[in-house]
């Protein structure tokens, strides 16, 4: 007997990553030699795994607990049977396909098919692993291309003419949710093992500011690389290098921010929590001199990607704590009927939706949003909305395909 496996249903490659929030998965006899007669054979789901790295769990429907392996039906004429996978949390993958969904006939000793599987999860930064850290900084450097690369629509959205769509108003965090997730995705079709990492600005993070990762500033703001980092050939707005000034000991954290626990206690509705635009994040943004330190410029320096990964991610902590997850719900957003166009729940983004010209920028750069072979949201034009049931815990439809690895799914 042989059996097919495969994640998010599909058979491509691209779809075998997983997060915190069940994927859906289905299995098939595709070869029922040796179990004829026996009606519908029990096949038995398990993962292996390496001590370190990735590990999933398992359940049969839409509900209920996950377990470490679990026992199907499947019938001989090849139809599918679904059940759902997720990474275990906790136990975010370290490399490619190091986790190995495996399927046996009973209890039985034989595989009878497998796939592999990948626990694709934004870490901390600060703890990656020399060849996670590389990876990432090789896929950013490559999306850059020395200024010719796919980076500079990434560059031209987050500008001084753009800032209303994003800046000074609700939906200043679904906003950069979705300019994240377009460049996290832009990153993946580079190296698919790659998510887009968070600097947890309340914390030290000594091993970000260093030759090997993001650099390290000299007393100008020039960044300087060892000579084996390819962001040593970073290029925006056609002038090479980046300019970073930090005010304060790169060994530790920047001072004056609110801590993530004084962030998340902002208030349990939206509007009080994002007031959290300005501190943590504007405070952390001009803990810099250097082009993080202001809106028009920001989106030159790598760094700025990783400092609004962690702001997302403490918009996440603030969804869980107060179940502000659903956008029928009041509390979840901030639906002021005075809301510029952009900012309310229905509304398309810019500049996903290509709309150009008064009240929106002259120009929507980069297109639609990337798409993945692993979710089907937010779509090529997504809304305010789309934004906030990033997990799919409302609707599994909504799964955006990322999670962090301290803000777990249930
Ligand atoms: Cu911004």
């Amino acid at each position: 007997m042989d059996v097919e496996i495969q994640i998010n249903n599909s058979p491509n490659a691209n779809a075998r990553f997983v997060t915190w929030a069940p994927a859906q998965c289905r299995i098939r006899i595709t070869n029922p030699a040796g179990s004829q007669g026996q009606g519908t054979p029990n096949v038995r789901i398990t993962a292996r795994s390496t001590s370190s790295g990735g590990a999933v769990v398992f359940r049969r429907g839409t509900t209920g607990g996950f377990s470490s392996s679990l026992m199907l039906q499947v019938p001989i004429n090849g139809d599918w049977v679904t059940f759902f996978t997720a990474g275990q949390f906790g136990r975010a993958s370290v490399n490619l396909n190091d986790v190995r969904i495996e399927a046996r006939r009973g209890n039985g000793n034989q595989v009878v098919g497998s796939t592999p599987c990948t626990v694709r999860i934004r870490k901390n930064a600060n703890t990656l692993t020399n060849a996670e850290r590389d990876r990432f900084i090789s896929a950013f450097a490559q999306l850059n291309n020395q200024g010719l690369g796919g980076f500079t629509a990434f560059r031209e959205m987050h500008t001084n003419v753009s800032s209303p769509q994003a800046h000074g108003a609700p939906a200043f965090l679904p906003w950069h949710r979705a300019y994240l997730l377009d460049l996290e995705r832009e990153l993946q079709a580079i190296d698919p093992s790659v998510a887009l990492h968070y600097w947890r600005f309340d914390r030290p993070a000594p091993n970000l500011f260093t030759r090997d990762f993001l650099g390290v500033s000299d007393n100008v703001g020039t960044v300087h690389f060892s000579a084996s980092n390819p962001l040593q050939f970073w290029v925006t707005d056609g002038v090479p290098g980046i300019n970073r000034r930090p005010f304060f000991p790169t060994n530790q954290a920047p001072p004056g921010l609110r801590t993530e626990a004084q962030t998340i206690a902002l208030g349990n509705a939206y509007p009080q929590f994002r007031t959290m635009e300005g501190n943590p994040h504007g405070s952390a943004h001009v803990s810099f001199g250097g082009s993080i330190s202001s809106i028009g410029t920001a989106a030159r320096d790598p760094l700025f990607f990783l400092l609004h990964c962690n702001v997302d991610r403490l918009w996440a902590k603030w969804q869980r704590q107060n179940n502000r997850f659903n956008p029928a719900q009041a509390a979840s957003y901030d639906s002021n009927p005075g809301n510029p166009i952009g900012h309310n729940l229905p509304d398309t983004m810019w500049p996903w939706n290509g709309i150009t010209g008064p009240p929106r920028p002259p120009t929507a750069p980069g297109g639609t949003m990337a798409a993945s072979q692993c979710v089907t949201a937010p779509g090529l034009s997504p809304r305010v909305r789309d934004s906030l049931d990033f997990q799919g815990k409302v609707n599994a439809a909504s799964n955006l395909g990322f999670d962090y690895d301290d803000v777990p799914f249930v």
